[in-house]
């Protein structure tokens, strides 16, 4: 692992808020992601799926994760399988768990190898008192699935087998869980934050006019590994000029040049843990008169929705907020004018046109995390503010994303410490 081993308290503890949630009689299970494949013998760096990390803290594939807490045998109501390692595995792919060290890294005391899998789950399902088996499956608000997952073959197998058990969908419930970060994540998401602002600091010192996107796309992951990250946390979003206005341009291409801005949505993760962010810089290291009124604007928002974010609003009702400051801030740049709102079609407002996108998601070990947008914004949670405007007649767009921990007498930033002012990134720029 290239991060510090994490305290597998905090893994014990997700299972025990997880067994609560349980109906009396169940059996819950939870699959490892497969290893995708590219082409030919080619395969993608291995993703553990994040439910069974987040109760495990097992990055290997092919594990699985039963818990069955009515069971008889105490010692078998939570039971990992892991692949049986072998000389084979071991000469050309490294070393695989034993299961002391997965015993030590989740806090699971009965570890079993894979074949023993079909003998133990059916000695659960037709002895273990089981009546209600819950299954995992992808049921994010963005999630577009078009590949059969490990859990997806499961429940076909399971529910072919085993036709007459009652089955449930887990989904909600870790969805639920995972919303308030215990103490052990917080401090994980801060990791990866502070990884990113090394990052942006080195892109700082580094744009200048000539220099291409991907250059300094290079120059943050190297800043990341470097750190203990794995990389990008989400593909890194490099967009100077024109394409500022582009919300998910990856291409990162084109050469930087004097008198634009460059827009990074680039951020780090660590140890499977996600930050998110946002920063405009002008390409020549000094803002246009035209581009620092709007970059305040932009800014300006930001503050203001770090303090309406709190536990009494539900998301929806602060993003009609935010898009009455925006309206006003546009007013203010005579992007729209009175006439424009008094004639606007409600289904589709005049401020539209220069900021499409919602101003919030939670964040976590996904970078859109689970958790239900239409409850109140939860105290532990933690989520991004991105507010933008883009204009693309002028040229340029401007977003300014930060991360933050609902507390429970004010928000904490996760990011205060990475420059946002204009002044302050003009300074460091030159
Ligand atoms: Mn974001």
């Amino acid at each position: 692992m290239r991060y510090e081993p994490i305290d597998k308290e905090l893994f014990v503890t997700n299972r025990n808020r997880l067994t609560k949630e349980l109906k009396p009689g169940s059996l819950a299970v939870f699959n490892s992601n497969d290893t995708m494949p590219t082409n030919a013998d080619g395969t993608m760096p291995f993703r553990q799926n994040n439910d069974l990390f987040y109760l495990t803290g097992i990055e290997q594939e092919e594990s699985i994760l039963l818990i069955c807490p009515g069971f008889r045998e105490e010692k078998k109501r939570e039971i990992l399988f892991l692949r049986q390692p072998n000389e084979h595995l071991e000469k050309w792919y490294g070393h695989k768990l034993t299961k002391e060290e997965a015993k030590a890294i989740s806090g699971i005391e009965t570890v079993m190898w894979l074949q023993d899998f079909d003998g133990m789950f059916h000695h659960l399902m037709a002895m273990g008192g089981v009546e209600f088996v819950y299954l995992n499956t992808n049921e994010h608000y963005r999630s577009e699935v078009t590949v059969q997952t490990r859990d997806a073959r499961f429940i076909d197998w399971c529910q072919a087998k085993y036709p007459l058990h009652t089955y449930q969908r887990i989904a909600p419930i870790m969805a639920n869980l995972r919303r308030a970060k215990q103490k052990q994540e917080i401090d994980l998401i801060q990791r990866a934050c502070d990884i990113t602002e090394k990052g942006f600091r080195r892109v700082l010192k580094f744009t200048k006019p000539g220099v291409k996107e991907y250059e300094i796309e290079a120059e943050y992951v190297h800043e990341f590994i470097r750190h203990g990250s794995k990389g990008f946390a989400y593909t890194p979003i490099i967009a100077s000029g024109k394409n500022n206005i582009v919300l998910h341009y990856i291409e990162n291409s084109l050469e930087c040049k004097a008198g634009e801005l460059v827009l990074l949505d680039v951020a780090a993760e660590y140890a499977n843990y996600n930050s998110d962010l946002t920063r405009t810089i002008p390409v020549s290291g000094k803002f246009s008169a035209r581009q620092k009124e709007v970059y305040n604007a932009v800014l300006r928002i930001q503050r203001e929705a770090f303090r309406m974010l709190r536990p009494n609003v539900i998301y929806f009702d602060y993003q009609k907020e935010v898009e009455k400051m925006m309206e006003s801030e546009l007013l203010k740049l005579k992007l729209i004018s009175d006439t424009d709102i008094k004639n606007q079609d409600p289904e589709n407002p005049a401020f539209r046109k220069y900021f499409y996108h919602g101003t919030s998601h939670m964040l976590g070990l996904d970078v859109h995390d689970l958790g239900n947008m239409h409850d109140n914004v939860q105290v532990g949670s933690v989520w991004t503010i991105e507010p933008g405007i883009y204009i693309k007649e002028e040229g340029f767009g401007i977003r300014l994303e930060n991360n933050v921990l609902i507390g429970e007498k004010g928000n904490i930033d996760l990011m205060k410490s990475i420059p946002i002012e204009v002044e302050e990134i003009e300074e460091l720029m030159n």
